[in-house]
């Protein structure tokens, strides 16, 4: 019986994707949604019941009691298949953060053309952490000995990575113990490539065990000097206002759409697309300037420290070629789709390859090298205009939405208490009272298999009425960003009445947007800070927080969710988990998913689950944050005990005449 092909309202609540799978119908273009339509996930594949790893094979485990041709079992071929996945997702964080270990040092000596270093104050608390001497020095002198230690970090072959004293001493002892905390970021990378070679480790435990190290890598090792290095170059990111959708393309401008992941080459774009030069050239090409826009984690990095909007998440790159008005789509590394290049010979767009690692048959390379970068920016640019007259029809959906992105864990230490008493302290203590019963970080991707954002969607509006903060990176913030829950309005109708109260005192809205896929070390970093601040355990793992990935399809996906169930947060991805295959209905062979659960649970005190439905995954999240509340000795979550418009401190201070009150907040009349 052939498949039941789905509608456009099936396939995304977007209603700007959907405009544009209208469009494509129309114009008998294909895109994922129709590709994963036609194409049904190998079920042998998918549950990791086959080993490729060499061409004895590939053996597939569909019965009871069969092994691979060399006798591997099914948990160790699952093992394998995960540890390589977490590998590759590992592997892609840390070349990233690696190249902005170069870029860092390249600025530091005054040969990366365009860079500057922007947060000098971010530079000099990093250093001091690694015991870097930073006084009566420049900053690109201590730019220059932090780049060394972090690109020593990769290549380094033994000891620890000198990142990991970020986390709680706790942390630190219990991975100590376990033998976990990776030497250097590559070598865990090498290792786990080299014990799935044929032949090799055979123990399904032990294989897991590297794959913990593997991860940590590249969390706390890879994907935060990614961040931090970022942070440096390009500042530290501070709520700004953004727009998110296909709406923000613009019919009377050059429209250039930057995907992938590395701010590196999207920070000098943005940089040259404000020149007087490429302004001028646009307005010759007769656009009123250039436009530019990004897609999946680019779009983060730029729109929390630019305020470059953001066309979409991942499903939607082929979406915006599809408006007809988009004159080059500028890609680096990661998450592009081969099928761009094909769909944009319909239209007049121009992709073009920039990654000396990337390249895409058809494509325009226009190679990026960050000792000429903003030359090679302005290059970009005005191959994009000299497009512009080839544009033809174009239709862009009038969908956009408001938000504010930006909250680096640095901003939310400040925004809880100011510039002289910043803490984690209020944010504790609302937790504490229950007016935020926890908190949940909704990460990761969107995935062609599910309707586009709507996991995300559900997952996020019900745990917000329960009162549960959330904080978002990646495809997920966009997602929510589309659907205007990253504005402070949000805060006000969205909410419980706990966490509106939080909202309103704050002035923040009740998702916060904490940056790319990278930047879930920001997420460890406020973890990491709650627990010192006191009053929540003396460990990640005991605070009421949960991880999730609803709608994940990559390989960095899965180190994500390792890094962070082994630094003691609980992460629910949604789908199909890559290790539940089972040889038949009867067999008891789910070693793999075992140790995942209930073996991390024990040994990290979090585990790692594979739930297919929203609803069971917010049942799940709030049985865990009740449980952590109760661990913890505190009151019960009860929705009626907050939101009387205020605490009584706002009830009184509501009574007072206006001079009266602000001696009462402030101490001292003021004018
Ligand atoms: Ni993350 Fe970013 Fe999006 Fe998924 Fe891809 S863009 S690094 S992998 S799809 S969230």
């Amino acid at each position: 019986m052939p498949r039941k092909k789905r509608t456009p309202e099936e396939f995304s609540i977007d209603k700007a994707a959907q405009e544009m799978l209208i469009r494509a119908e129309d114009l008998g273009l294909g895109t994922a949604f129709t590709r994963a339509d036609d194409m049904s996930p190998c079920p042998i594949g998918a549950d990791g019941l086959c080993c490729k790893i060499c061409s004895m094979g590939p053996c597939r485990i569909t019965k009871d009691g069969l092994t691979g041709v060399c006798g591997a079992t099914v948990d160790t071929i699952q093992a394998r298949n995960l540890i390589r996945m977490i590998a590759a997702g590992s592997a892609a964080h840390s070349d990233h953060g690696r190249d902005m270990a170069f870029t860092l040092k390249a600025t530091a000596n005054g040969e990366a053309e365009g860079y500057v270093i922007r947060d000098v104050a971010k530079l000099r608390e990093l250093a001091a952490i690694y015991d870097i001497p930073i006084e009566d020095r420049s900053p690109e002198e201590i730019a220059n000995d932090l780049a060394d230690l972090y690109i020593a970090q990769f290549g380094q072959q033994r000891g620890e990575l000198v990142l990991v004293k970020r986390a709680t001493e706790n942390r630190q002892k219990i991975w100590k113990e376990l033998g976990v905390i990776p030497r250097g970021i590559d070598r865990e990378t090498v290792e786990a490539l080299h014990r799935t070679h044929i032949g090799d480790d055979q123990d399904a435990e032990h294989l897991i065990r590297h794959a913990v190290k593997t991860a940590l890598a590249d969390g706390w090792g890879g994907s935060m000097i990614g961040t931090d290095v970022s942070d440096i170059l390009f500042g530290t990111p501070a709520p700004m206002l953004g727009q998110a959708n296909l709406g923000v393309l613009k019919e009377d401008m050059v429209n250039v759409v930057v995907h992938g992941h590395e701010p590196t080459l999207s920070e000098m774009i943005v940089a040259a697309s404000q020149t007087p030069e490429i302004i001028e050239y646009a307005k010759k090409a007769g656009a009123k300037g250039v436009n530019l826009s990004g897609i999946c984690c680019t779009a983060n990095e730029i729109l929390m420290r630019q305020g470059v909007p953001a066309a979409g998440n991942f499903l939607q790159q082929e979406l915006a070629i599809m408006t007809g008005a988009v004159e080059a789509m500028v890609v680096d590394v990661q998450c592009i789709m081969q099928a761009l290049v094909g769909l944009a010979e319909n239209f007049h767009t121009k992709i073009i390859t920039t990654s000396p690692k990337v390249k895409i048959k058809g494509a325009t390379h226009i190679e990026f090298d960050e000792h000429k970068a903003l030359t090679i920016a302005k290059d970009i640019l005005k191959n994009a205009i000299d497009n512009f007259a080839k544009r033809g029809d174009t239709q862009i959906p009038d969908v956009r939405e408001d938000l504010v992105p930006g909250f680096s864990h640095e901003y939310i230490n400040y925004m809880l208490g100011g510039s002289y008493r910043s803490s984690f302290r209020p944010l504790n203590d609302a937790i504490m009272s229950g007016r935020i019963r926890g908190v949940a970080a909704i990460v990761g991707c969107n995935n062609p298999r599910n309707q586009h954002d709507a996991m995300h969607s559900e997952i996020t509006q019900e745990l917000l009425k329960q009162d549960v903060l959330i904080v978002e990176t990646g495809c997920s913030s966009i997602a929510s960003a589309k659907e205007g829950l990253l504005v402070g309005e949000a805060g006000l109708d969205k909410v419980g009445p706990g966490l509106r109260e939080i909202c309103e005192t704050i002035g923040i809205p009740p998702v916060l947007h904490m940056g790319s896929c990278v930047d879930n070390t920001r997420i460890l970093t406020v973890l990491t800070q709650m627990v010192e601040e006191g009053g929540l355990g003396d460990d990640v793992d005991q605070i009421p927080a949960v991880g999730l990935a609803p709608e994940w399809m990559s390989e960095k996906a899965l180190s994500i969710g390792t890094y962070c169930a082994a630094s003691g947060a609980y992460v629910i991805f949604g789908g199909v988990s890559p290790v539940s295959g089972k040889p038949s209905r009867i067999s008891d062979s789910d070693l793999v998913t075992k140790i995942i659960s209930d073996g991390w649970e024990e040994r990290y005190g979090a585990r790692m689950d594979f739930i297919a439905e929203a609803d069971e995954m917010i049942e799940a999240t709030l049985a865990h944050i009740d449980k952590k509340r109760a661990d913890l000795g505190l009151p019960e979550y009860d929705p009626e005990a907050f939101g009387q418009s205020g605490d009584a401190r706002m009830l009184e201070l509501e009574e007072l005449s206006l001079a009266d009150r602000r001696q009462a907040i402030y101490g001292a009349p003021v004018a």
